[in-house]
């Protein structure tokens, strides 16, 4: 069951319900985010972000995305407030991107998408003993998105990008201390919130979404560099370039979108 999706013709976002029906389910993401269809809520706090503890411990290529883990033994760094009931552990963060050209994220503003999307992952463990449990839960995981345009350089995304060619390949691991994702946010928090799920198999619905308004901006060569990761282990023949891991919007099917401001 490892190889059974990916994001290529015959196993990419439009095959994945034969082995997870969950995709034609009712809350699947990502969404197209319609700005003038949302409904404001006033009782919609403001999201906080507790990330000044937080441990990072190291970053790897999973074969469909790169990801940086952190140390999720205790509530060192938590999401809290806004649409959330309790404080939401950080897990790890991961960016979906395109290739040439504009396409690259996962969720859309009013039919435009960014270049690439953040996902910073949380979970319950005030409900929930073990990610796992949460992640199959419908209150079990916070996910906060940002959105990547391109412009100047980031000043700290070259902290990443500098440790891509270490894991180029699928399945390869790296150290990767001390880095706090809270250089990757943008000034403003301002956000719109929707109960959705996972975007990759197993499409968990389980997932409630906060998307910042505000995008980050990286330049064209920091995005360049995640394109040179690979889908592929080192062991394969073919070499296959990571790009376009996105799963295009899905059905609303009657979801509210909320946002606070
Ligand atoms: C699950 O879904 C997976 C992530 C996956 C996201 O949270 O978690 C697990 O399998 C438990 C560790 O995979 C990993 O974290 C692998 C280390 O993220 C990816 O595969 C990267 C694309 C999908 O999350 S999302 O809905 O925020 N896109
Ligand atoms: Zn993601």
């Amino acid at each position: 069951s490892e190889n059974r999706w990916g994001y290529g013709k015959e196993d990419g976002p439009s095959v994945w319900h034969k082995h997870y029906p969950s995709a034609k389910g009712n809350r699947q993401s990502p969404i197209d985010i319609i700005p003038h269809q949302v409904s404001h809520d006033p009782s919609l706090g403001q999201i906080v972000l507790n990330y000044d503890q937080c441990t990072s411990i190291n970053i790897s290529n999973n074969g469909h995305s790169v990801v940086v883990e952190f140390d999720d033994s205790d509530d060192r760094s938590v999401i809290l407030g806004g649409p959330l009931d309790n404080p939401y552990r950080l897990k790890q963060f991961h960016f979906h991107w395109g290739g040439k050209g504009c396409r690259g994220s996962e969720h859309t503003v009013a039919g435009n998408c960014y270049v690439s999307e953040l996902h910073l992952v949380h979970w319950n463990a005030v409900k929930f003993r073990t990610y796992s449990d949460a992640a199959t839960a419908p209150d079990g995981l916070a996910v906060l998105g940002i959105f990547l345009e391109t412009g100047d350089d980031h000043r700290w995304l070259h902290m990443i990008t500098d440790a891509l060619y270490m894991v180029k390949f699928k399945g390869s691991v790296t150290d990767f201390k001390g880095f706090n994702p809270k250089c990757l946010l943008p000034s403003s928090l301002h956000y719109w919130t929707y109960l959705g799920s996972l975007t990759t198999p197993p499409l968990d619905e389980s997932v409630t979404w906060i998307i910042l308004k505000e995008p980050i901006t990286l330049s064209e060569r920091q995005l360049s560099k995640f394109r040179m990761l690979l889908f592929t282990a080192e062991e394969e023949d073919q070499r296959m370039r990571m790009e376009n891991n996105f799963r295009p919007p899905q059905p609303l099917k009657g979801r509210k979108v909320r946002s606070s401001v």
